[in-house]
Formats: structure tokens, C-alpha cells, sequence
């Protein structure tokens, strides 16, 4: 066996005199070594940050600044108005030297310049326009920027040695000008973007504009792939397109601002082979802004035509997109000769902004003479013949997305058969005859009816359901249902429709019940009033006397906290889609609503996202049933940012598990009294344009009797039906506590609130529990005010959908969640 350990056996030792030798040279060849490494280091980090300094830093970037500028001491001629006249070439010598003069004196502006160019004069006294250039290195660029933006920086300075300038000037200011020239490439799609989209910002004081062009005989088509600018107000940041290369108001197309849900058409066409796209921002906003496409296509020669047949569908050139400026299309529409002729439009949206469509006089639909414009839900228009003749004309300016239309043959003497007929030719069902909806947009369904046991009779003799009647709304129209329940002079009426003495308004005593007589007694809504349980508590413990001061905008707690955690209740997408039809919502409409489901179930109930980490729901959604324990997070899914049931893969959608689940102590299941549910999220979903949290009312919030509630859900679409694949929504109104407890027999307590469907067609069913019912506000932020509960069935008539009364389940929500 070998010895590992005898390591000396043929171990061979340098001579003594080599290891001296080693020593000497070894440190002196390290040093040299070591030298030469840091001279080559330096000499590559030298030329590495000159190359950089050269190459990036210090490259050279144009710049051109559109801008204009009032002179003050100046008269305005006639003659200003031409550029080749002398007295233009004089005055744009002086107002270029001001100019000139003004850039001098600004370190971060003069050593750039390279040109000044006048280009206009108009009146008041005279306004001068011009654009400079500038020629910065990059590293300079923002401090320009920010000088040409800041007013301060531009304005004439006393020069001692000029004490009396020619001309005196103010108001100048300065526009980012950034300027492209496209042109469409045949069969090809060309893409431009907003400046640094999308990883940065686009410019502030910033005039931009995209000239595109097609061949000769070709029209342009333009799609706004993504928008995102600063929300839309007065003076807010705005793309306006163009039917000309030249930015004048008669061939306006469009103007947009804010953000559009993917599914708002933004695709315009031009009449010619032109269009130019301007982009105009303001001094404030950091917003990603827009990716857009173009290309060209055959002018279109000629639409309309002849369409003969029993029916037939036709739409406005290229619907649904815009269509085009400067057109006129004929229809001529034929059925057999033994039938009638009738249109429908499924689709209608021929809108001019500011024309009235009582006017229609500028794009517009005509049909046997009558012209149709603006926006309409579904509408027939009937002939009394088999002939129809349908023009549509579009003017120079503001386009829409147009019609889809459909023309049927029908029997004069039975225009709907098995049906109701509209005074429209509009066909319903006859369920909806005198059921106190107008389901005729002229009302004629509702006319002439004997009204039921369970109707109220207007004083115009129309038949409303007997729930509506002292509800705070108007329904009949003429007030009649409002009349026999106002109060008398002396008396106050609540909120709830009750009437309580004049002198008991902000007497400190809640005498309607729901605190309506007390809240707003002060014109100072931060003056403090003595804590009730109807008065809003601020965090510092004073109470006022507003309703509801949360998130409204204004600060009424002396420490502010009515507006703290106001994060909510506000849709990403202010436009939203106008081509889905009926009760489908857009993507991102309701963006707190959560599908919740059950492993190899799929969707069992609604939520509502509340914050990054905690849902509201329903606790009958987790009640056992066929011996599965509902109330295991570990089942569960929520899917937050969902449209669509059958795109839960989709790149917006957020998934996430559930932590825990905390029911209501008191949820009764069988008077489904405290129907409410808190859930915690595994991990904190992340704020999206589709992701948003709603607001949660205060224990004190009123939401008043009458008002207009939307509710939400992926639930089944008709009683015993199945559930919707696209996320529904129905507005239903709040229905007085009293009366929706005579017609449900007793079964309400203060923990439900009924709310009844206006429109009609669709309640709250099953699969939509624990799903959001949502208020907008006046501040237009919406409020959770209820949850998905029960109902006696689902959309039969005079039995309201039931929902957990939120204010009144408040404080156990706080506690629970700390929100
Ligand atoms: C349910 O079964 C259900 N019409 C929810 C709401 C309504 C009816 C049933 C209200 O989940």
C-alpha cells in the first residue's frame, strides 16, 4: 500500500543561488507590470470618456423654437401683412435684433443661437412670430429647454448701454418646435412617435408636427396605436389632425386629449393625399404620448349605390373607423314591391362638436327629406313604401365613426310581427308595453295604457311602477309621481322623502334618519359642529357638518384628512369605447371589479378591490356547499383587470391568491343579514390603467333615495341562465328603504338596501354577488356603496335586486382591513 503522507519522495529543491535571483527580479518586473496596467487604464478611460464627452455629451443637437412676441410701442400697418413689402423687412430687422438681444443676455440661451427668422406680423399693437434655431451640445440641451420655457428668462433686460430700445417688448414666448416629414411607402405601414415615446415624456412648450404624405391618387388612413396625453382640460395638451399640410381650423379632423380605452376607434381617413398631425403642450405634465401608424390607400371613388333585396346591411365608408372629410353617398334601397322598407341603425355616431342635432348642418344623414346627426342608441326609420333613398354627407371638418345600418322588407299590415311596433317602426316585446319604461324612443309604448294594480297613473296618463313614485325622481315627467309627497312650506324634506319640521334642520338632532336635516348647516364646511353619528369625523376627532367630505375635492377637515387616501374610485380611460353594444363593458371601465374563482369552477362571485392588498366581497360566496369548505383562501383566485372571462391570460390581467378570508361574525345565512366578506391578497396587486381601487364611503356617507347606481358582474344574463363571458353593467336605482320592504315582504334590515333596474332587461343575478355596486359621485369619483346580495329571482318585476348596505358594515371593514 503506498504512504500518502511521505510527500519528500521526488520532491526536487532549487539550488539557493536561483531563488535569490527570483527574488531580486520578481518585485521590479511586478512594479513595471503594475504601471504599465494603470498607464493603459488611464489612457483607455481617457479616451473612453473623450470619446463619450465627443460622441454624447457633446454632440451638437438642433433645436428650433417656434415663438412669438407683442411689441408694444409699435402701430400695425397694412403692409406688415406682406413679408416681400419694405416696411416688413424693417420691422423684422428691429424685432429680430430685440430678439437677438434677449438670447445675448441668457447664459444657457446665447452662446447656442445660431438664427432668428421672422415670419409674421398681426394686429395687438403688433405681434411678431418667429422661429430660432439653436445648435447645443447634448449635455446643454435640458438647460435650454428650460430656459426658452421659463417666461422670466425671456424678457427684455435693461442693456446700460442701451437705455431707450427701439422697440419695447412682452409676452414672449417660446415653443418646442419639432417638425417630420413622412411620406407612406407603397404596401407598407409606417410608424411615428411622440418624442422619447415610450420610454420618456414628451416635451413641454412644445408645437410638433408630422406632415404625411401619400402617393397622387391615394388617401391616407392613420390609427392611434396607444394615446396617453395629459388629461383633457381647457388649456390641457392636445394632438389635433389635419385633412391639409396646413393647421387651420375648417380641416380640423380631430381633437384629442387625455386617454382612449384600446377598444375607441382612432383610426382617420383623409380625403386627399395629405394629413398633418400637430401635437401642442404646455408648461406642465410628464405623460408617455402617442404611438401612431399610416399608410396609403386607393382614394375612394365613389359609396352608396343600389341595394335591392329583403334585407341588407351598409355601413359609412370604412366603418367603424372615422370617415372620411368632404363626402357625399347615396343610397337607393329597394325591397319587392308587395313589402315595405325600413332602416335600422344598429350603430349611429355622426357627431360635430358644438352642432346642435336639432340643426344637423354639417355632417348629417338625410332620409325622405327628415336629416338625422350627433350621437343615437339603436333607431328605425320606416318607409311607407318599398323605396328608400339614404344620403349621407360629411363636410371639411370633424369626422366620427358613422353608422352600421341594416335595411329589412316588412308587411304593412303586420310591420312586427308577434311583436310591438313603435310609432318609429322600431319593433319590441310586448312585455315592454306600458311596463313604465320607454322602451319607443318617442314613448309610444308607454301610451295608451291601462295601468296595473301595482302602477301608479301619471297625470299624463303614462303608468310608472308604484315604487318609483316619492322617490326623488321625476319619472313621469311631469313631476306628478314627486307631487303628493312634498313637503308643506314650513317643513324640510329629507333626503329619504321624509318630511320633518322646518325647525329641526340643523338643530344638532337627526330627525330625518338619515341625517340629511343636519348635514351642510354650515356655509364654511371646516367650521367644527358637535360629533353625531350622522357628522363626518375628521382623523383629529372634530367633526363637521358636510356630507359627504370625503374625496370631494375640497379640504373641510382643519387637518385635511376628509381628502387623505383619495387614491380611488377614478377610471384610467376617460374615453371609453363606443362600438361595444348593449350591457358589455370596456376594458378598464371598472377597474376595482374582481372575478373570484374556485379551482375547476372557474367564476363563483365578484369583489371589489378596495386597496393594493384587500378585496370586499360577499360572505355567502363562501358558504359550504356540497361539502366544499368556500371559506379555504386556498381555493380561490381573484383576477383582477379582467374584461373578458375567456381572456384571463391577457397581459393586463393580474392574478392573485388569497391570504384570508374574514366573513362577518353576524352573517346570518339565512336572513343573509351581514352579507359581507373581507379578503386578503397573497401579494399586492400593482396600480394599472385597468387595476384601480374604489372608494370606500364614510359610516356617514349619504347616498340619497332616487339616485342612479351601477353594478357590475360576470352573472348570469337571465334567470336560471348562464353567466356572461364580457363584464356587464346595469344602472338600477335606489328604491326607498319602506317601500322595497312592503315588496319583500318584510325581509329587509338596516344592513340591505334595495336597487331597482331603470332600464330594464337585466338585474343582478346569480354568479354577480359579492360584486360592486358604485355611485359617481358629484366630484365624479365613484363610491362603493353596496354589495351583490340576494333577490326574489332575478329581474321580475317589482322585486329589486337586495345589496349589503356598505355605510352600515363601514366600521367592521376598518377594522379588519385598517382602511
Ligand atoms: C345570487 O344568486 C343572486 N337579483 C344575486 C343577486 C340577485 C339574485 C340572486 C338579485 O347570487
Amino acid at each position: 500500500m503506498r504512504d500518502m503522507n511521505n510527500l519528500d519522495e521526488g520532491v526536487e529543491f532549487l539550488p539557493a543561488m536561483n531563488s535569490k535571483k527570483m527574488e531580486k527580479r520578481g518585485p521590479r518586473r511586478q512594479v513595471v507590470i503594475t504601471v504599465l496596467i494603470v498607464v493603459v487604464l488611464l489612457v483607455s478611460l481617457t479616451t473612453g470618456l473623450l470619446f463619450w464627452h465627443f460622441k454624447y455629451r457633446n454632440t451638437p443637437v438642433q433645436k428650433v423654437f417656434n415663438g412669438h412676441l407683442r411689441v408694444l410701442n409699435w402701430e400695425f400697418l397694412d403692409a406688415y401683412e406682406n413679408s416681400s413689402s419694405p416696411e416688413f423687412s424693417m420691422l423684422a430687422k428691429k424685432v429680430k435684433s430685440t430678439v437677438e438681444e434677449i438670447y445675448k443676455n441668457h447664459a444657457d440661451i446665447g452662446p447656442y443661437h445660431k438664427e432668428t427668422v421672422i415670419t409674421a406680423f398681426s394686429e395687438g399693437s403688433v405681434i411678431a412670430y418667429y422661429w430660432s434655431e439653436f445648435l447645443v451640445p447634448k449635455y446643454r440641451e435640458e438647460s435650454l429647454d428650460r430656459a426658452m420655457a421659463d417666461k422670466q428668462s425671456l424678457v427684455q433686460r435693461w442693456n446700460p448701454r442701451l437705455r431707450n430700445p427701439t422697440l419695447k417688448v412682452e409676452s414672449v414666448i417660446a415653443f418646442h418646435s419639432c417638425m417630420f416629414s413622412l411620406h407612406a411607402k407603397e404596401g407598407e405601414v409606417t410608424s411615428f412617435t411622440t418624442p422619447g415615446f415610450p420610454n420618456s415624456p414628451y416635451p413641454n412648450n412644445a408645437l410638433c408636427y408630422w406632415a404625411l404624405r401619400a402617393d397622387a391618387s391615394s388617401s391616407i388612413s392613420l390609427t392611434f396605436k396607444t394615446l396617453e396625453l395629459e388629461p383633457c382640460r381647457d388649456d390641457s395638451d392636445y394632438i389635433k389632425v389635419y385633412n391639409s399640410l396646413s393647421p387651420v381650423e375648417p380641416h380640423a379632423l380631430v381633437r384629442l386629449c387625455g386617454n382612449y380605452a384600446p377598444s375607441y376607434n382612432l383610426t382617420f381617413l383623409s380625403s386627399q393625399n395629405v394629413m398633418l398631425v400637430t401635437l401642442v403642450t404646455n408648461k406642465e405634465g410628464r405623460f408617455p404620448g402617442f404611438k401612431a401608424e399610416f399608410f396609403q390607400l386607393p382614394k375612394m371613388k365613389a359609396c352608396g349605390g343600389t341595394l335591392k333585396g329583403d334585407s341588407g346591411t351598409f355601413t359609412t365608408p370604412y366603418y367603424p373607423a372615422h370617415y372620411p372629410p368632404d363626402m357625399d353617398c347615396v343610397w337607393n334601397i329597394e325591397v319587392p314591391s308587395i313589402k315595405n322598407v325600413k332602416v335600422r341603425f344598429n350603430m349611429f355616431f355622426v357627431l360635430e362638436p358644438g352642432i346642435p342635432v336639432s340643426s344637423c348642418t354639417k355632417d348629417y344623414v338625410q332620409i325622405n327629406g327628415t336629416r338625422y346627426c350627433g350621437e343615437h342608441s339603436q333607431f328605425v326609420v320606416a318607409s311607407t313604401t318599398n323605396k328608400i333613398e339614404l344620403r349621407f354627407h360629411s363636410d371639411q371638418s370633424y369626422t366620427d365613426t358613422g353608422f352600421s345600418a341594416e335595411f329589412l322588407s316588412y308587411d304593412s299590415s303586420d310591420p312586427c310581427p308577434g311583436k310591438f311596433t313603435c310609432n318609429t317602426g322600431r319593433c319590441i316585446d310586448r312585455s315592454m308595453r306600458c311596463d313604465g319604461w320607454l322602451d319607443c324612443v318617442d314613448g309610444s309604448d308607454e301610451r295608451s295604457c291601462t295601468c296595473t294594480e301595482q302602477q301608479f297613473r301619471c297625470r299624463n296618463g303614462w303608468c310608472k311602477p308604484r315604487f318609483w313614485v316619492c322617490d326623488n325622481v321625476n319619472d313621469c315627467g311631469d313631476n306628478s309621481d314627486e307631487l303628493q309627497c312634498s313637503c308643506s312650506d314650513d317643513s324640510f324634506k329629507c333626503d329619504n322623502g321624509k318630511c320633518v319640521p322646518s325647525t329641526q334642520k340643523c338643530d344638532g338632532k337627526d330627525d330625518c334618519g338619515d341625517g340629511s336635516d343636519e348635514g351642510s348647516c354650515s356655509t364654511a364646511g371646516q367650521s367644527t359642529v358637535p360629533c353625531k353619528e350622522y357628522t363626518y369625523k375628521c382623523r383629529s376627532g372634530h367633526c363637521i357638518s358636510k356630507q359627504n367630505p370625503e374625496c370631494d375635492g375640497e379640504q373641510d377637515c382643519e387637518d385635511h384628512s376628509d381628502e387623505d387616501n383619495c387614491n380611488c374610485g377614478l377610471r384610467s380611460y376617460v374615453r371609453k369605447s363606443r362600438i361595444v353594444g348593449g350591457q358589455n363593458s370596456d376594458v378598464g371601465e371598472w377597474p376595482w371589479q374582481v372575478s373570484l374563482h374556485v379551482k375547476g369552477q372557474g367564476h363563483i362571485c365578484g369583489a371589489s378591490l378596495v386597496s393594493a392588498s384587500w378585496l370586499v366581497s360577499a360572505a355567502h360566496c363562501f358558504l359550504p356547499l356540497q361539502g366544499i369548505r368556500y371559506s379555504d383562501p386556498s381555493l380561490w383566485t381573484a383576477y383582477l383587470g379582467l374584461t373578458d372571462q375567456g381572456d384571463r391570460s391577457g397581459p393586463n390581467v393580474q392574478t392573485r391568491k388569497i391570504k384570508r378570508i374574514i366573513s362577518h361574525p353576524f352573517f346570518n345565512d339565512y336572513t343573509y343579514d351581514y352579507d359581507i366578506a373581507v379578503l386578503e391578497l397573497q401579494s399586492p396587486v400593482t396600480f394599472t390603467a385597468v387595476v384601480q381601487p374604489i372608494c370606500l364611503p364614510d359610516a356617514t356617507h349619504n347616498f340619497p333615495v332616487g339616485k342612479d347606481l351601477w353594478v357590475t358582474g360576470w352573472g348570469a344574463t337571465a334567470e336560471g341562465g348562464t353567466g356572461a363571458s364580457i363584464l356587464q353593467k346595469a344602472e338600477i336605482r335606489l328604491i326607498n328603504q319602506t317601500v322595497c320592504n312592503q315588496l319583500l315582504t318584510d325581509q329587509l334590515t338596516p344592513r340591505m338596501m334595495c336597487v331597482g333596474i331603470l332600464t330594464g332587461g337585466v338585474d343582478a343575478c346569480q354568479g354577480d354577488s359579492g360584486g360592486p355596486l358604485v355611485s359617481v359621485e358629484p366630484s365624479s369619483r365613484m363610491f362603493l356603496a353596496g354589495v351583490v346580495s340576494w333577490g326574489d329571482g332575478c329581474a321580475q318585476r317589482n322585486k329589486p335586486g337586495v345589496y349589503s348596505r356598505l355605510t352600515s358594515l363601514r366600521d367592521w371593514i376598518q377594522k379588519h382591513t385598517g382602511l
